[in-house]
């Protein structure tokens, strides 16, 4: 980096600018917490609208959009050298049912950004740099996380990906297909020589450490499976305790035993969480007779993670014969931990404290395309702490405009040590 860009920072007012008005697309009233929220679900009408704003926005910088075969975007600032691998940057801009504005936004418009500096201060790179927007990366619509950038690495396939189904049985081919966003970019992508992600932490730990810049080790382990409980619904009143086959008191059991699981210690640092749960007929006086339930497994250590996959299973026998329902169980995601190279954590310490800024090392407790795009190339993350304990996937998820400058400010400086190597 030269000296005089090294002095160069983004225009923290146009990042949040940027990031308040993508916030307003798909923004609802938020009931439960009486906010604002943000409803972006990947492929719906205001995903695409938050996609063509970002692509305008992107094509006013003077990028070229390209699309590969999930719909992934890659908007590319020619390099001095166009022919060698580009320094990657982005994240994904659809969001959770309950989402705030920057969950993963801070990564695509922080992308952005950092090439509308380099275009301010007529600064070239020897390598291209592309900012990517990938697809379904929240997984909350077509039940798998990070979809898109787990295709372009080759970890999905392609036809997988798109016969995945949401709710209403309506699949990602078809979205992809009715929205017009196949692209000619084949999957898996030509690796990158290096990817860059910054995003908000969404937990407490910076924050209550007093940084200003996580260094990102890696992203723990997730396992996503869909149960369906089959019982017998039944009157609440006139059926005996022995004739019945409660689903949904094989669901509370199997909620239960997960958090004895977490609270034994016996599986290190596991997480679980059973966020949905839709009882038939789900009625005051009708015994439950089918019961779906999800359940989301976190952890770091990968060992730990299927030896309590394991145990889980075996669990489903016992509840199965206790109350005699039958549980049939689906993986919906299975994600391995993930460790960013030694020296991309290394570079984004060196240009976070070259910045004056604090940092510490941090695990990342969600799932992120980095975790992905790390099958192909060197990847890094930078993560900027969030206020409320650093709460998300809730419209209180909030950063400061100060912080947000500081995540990107980070990325301008890695990415031009990246794209000029
Ligand atoms: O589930 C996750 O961790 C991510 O937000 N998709
Ligand atoms: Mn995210
Ligand atoms: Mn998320
Ligand atoms: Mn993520």
């Amino acid at each position: 980096m030269t000296a005089d860009t090294a002095l160069v920072r983004i225009d923290k007012d146009r990042l949040w600018d940027s990031l308040t008005e993508l916030g307003e697309v798909g923004a609802y009233h938020d009931e439960d917490t009486d906010l604002q929220g943000v409803r972006r679900l990947a492929l719906t009408d205001e995903d695409i609208a938050g996609r063509e704003l970002v692509m305008g926005w992107m094509r006013e910088a003077g990028l070229a959009l390209r699309r590969d075969r999930i719909g992934n975007v890659y908007a590319r600032r020619a390099g001095e050298d166009d022919s060698l691998p580009p320094v990657l940057v982005g994240s994904h801009i659809d969001s959770v049912a309950t989402a705030g504005r920057f969950d993963g936004c801070l990564g695509v418009l922080g992308g952005l950004e950092v090439v509308r500096t380099l275009d301010d201060n007529g600064i070239s790179t020897r390598r291209p740099v592309e900012v990517a927007i990938f697809t379904e990366e929240e997984g909350v619509r077509f039940g798998t996380d990070m979809l898109g950038s787990a295709v372009a690495a080759g970890r999905i396939q392609l036809a997988d990906a798109r016969s995945q189904v949401d709710r209403d049985g309506v699949s990602v081919g078809a979205e992809l297909d009715r929205h017009g966003l196949v692209g000619d970019v084949a999957v898996p992508i030509q690796p990158p020589h290096a990817y860059l992600e910054c995003h908000i932490e969404q937990g407490p730990i910076l924050a209550a450490g007093g940084k200003q810049i996580g260094v990102v080790r890696g992203v723990q382990a997730i396992t996503w499976l869909e149960l369906t409980i089959g019982g017998r619904a039944a009157h609440a009143g006139a059926t005996p305790q022995h004739l019945r086959k409660n689903a949904g008191l094989a669901a509370a059991m199997i909620t239960v035993h997960l958090n004895g699981m977490v609270e034994s210690g016996d599986y290190g640092r596991l997480l679980a969480t059973v966020g949905r749960q839709d009882n038939y007929p789900n009625l005051i006086n009708i015994v439950p007779g089918n019961v779906l339930i999800t359940v989301d497994l976190r952890n770091p250590d990968g060992e730990a993670m299927q030896r309590s996959i394991d145990d889980l299973q075996a669990y489903f026998a016992e509840v199965e014969e206790t109350t005699g329902v039958t549980i049939t169980s689906r993986t919906t995601a299975r994600t391995p931990p993930v460790d960013f190279p030694e020296h991309m954590q290394d570079l984004v310490e060196k240009q976070a404290t070259e910045l004056g800024l604090t940092c510490d090392r941090i695990t990342s407790g969600a799932g992120h395309d980095a975790g992905e795009i790390a099958a192909l190339s060197p990847a890094g993350m930078i993560f900027v702490p969030g206020l409320y304990d650093g709460i998300s996937h809730n419209p209180r998820e909030y950063s400061t405009p100060e912080a947000c400058a500081d995540g990107i400010n980070v990325l301008l400086r890695a990415v031009l040590e990246l794209a000029n190597s």
